[in-house]
């Protein structure tokens, strides 16, 4: 039987790429993201694979969140693998003059977002006693580097978490992990920077990852036997070795 997956930031980077991908293998879709006309024209692409629904919603807003999960047709409401991917960094700057606001979205997206999310998505798995959740973690959720002590603060929330869920989900057979890549070139760094320049030259000089490395090793998470779960990978270009070096010509 064909399963169904709930990807959150579908709409760009390593979580459309994680679409692409599933889709090829005839993974039925819940896409999300707030950016409707991405998520229409992503939809149009991939329904020629697989079934698509999208659900446009803030994670960051509780009650819309749980609401636009709740409202999920019946032949999609059976979410087998949760991808908790949405997220991003906001602003690169020493603690002493962080922006508040910046601080807000890393703690209200990558953490508290993804807990709504699994809030919804967890009664169903627990019900049926199976089910998958892969959580987007980072390099930065296990080493802390100047100037990004709120991001790296998220993303050891979310490895923290990763570890509770897979604790407290045991008894129910689900399986819990969590994936995290080094540099990789999406539209991460645009987003950190708010479009300025600086954001070009993050990934100059080497090759970074691309959102399908991101993607070929979810897959592979999520298609192992059902007795392997793959609960933690950390995962770098080769020209980077810890989140301060990295090889550039
Ligand atoms: P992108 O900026 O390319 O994608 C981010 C995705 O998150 C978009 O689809 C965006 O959709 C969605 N998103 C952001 N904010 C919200 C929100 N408030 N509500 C709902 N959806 C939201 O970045 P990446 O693909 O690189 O990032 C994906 C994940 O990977 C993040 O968790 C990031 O922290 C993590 N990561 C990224 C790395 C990198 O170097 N790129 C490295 C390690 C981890 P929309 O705007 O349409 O809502
Ligand atoms: C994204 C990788 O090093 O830019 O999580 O924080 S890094």
């Amino acid at each position: 039987m064909k399963k169904t997956a709930l990807i959150t930031g579908a709409t760009s980077g390593i979580g459309r790429a994680t679409a692409n991908q599933f889709a090829k293998h005839g993974i039925n879709l819940i896409l999300c993201g707030r950016r409707q006309e991405r998520l229409d024209s992503i939809q149009k692409a991939l329904s020629k694979e697989t079934d698509v629904h999208t659900l446009n919603f803030d994670v960051r807003d509780r009650e819309k969140t749980l609401e636009a999960i709740a409202s999920l047709p019946k032949e999609f409401q059976n979410i087998d693998i949760l991808i908790n991917n949405a997220g991003n960094a906001h602003g690169l700057d020493p603690i002493q003059t962080g922006d508040l606001d910046d601080w807000d979205a890393m703690m209200d997206i990558n953490v508290k977002g993804l807990l709504y999310v699994s809030k919804a998505v967890m009664p169903g798995m627990t019900e049926r006693k199976s089910g998958h959740i892969i959580n987007i973690g980072s390099s930065a959720g296990k080493e802390v580097y100047p100037k990004g002590s709120v991001y790296c603060g998220s993303k050891h929330a979310v490895l923290a978490i990763t570890e509770g869920m897979r604790i407290d989900l045991n008894p129910f057979g689900i399986k819990v992990g969590a994936i995290n890549p080094g540099l990789v070139e999406t539209e991460f760094s645009e987003v950190r920077f708010k479009g300025d320049a600086a954001a070009k030259n993050v990934y100059k000089g080497f090759k970074a990852l691309q959102a399908e490395d991101v993607a070929d090793v979810i897959y592979f998470a999520i298609s192992r036997p059902a007795h392997v779960n793959i609960a933690d990978v950390l995962m770098f270009c080769t020209a980077q070795a810890s989140s301060t070096i990295v090889k550039k010509t």
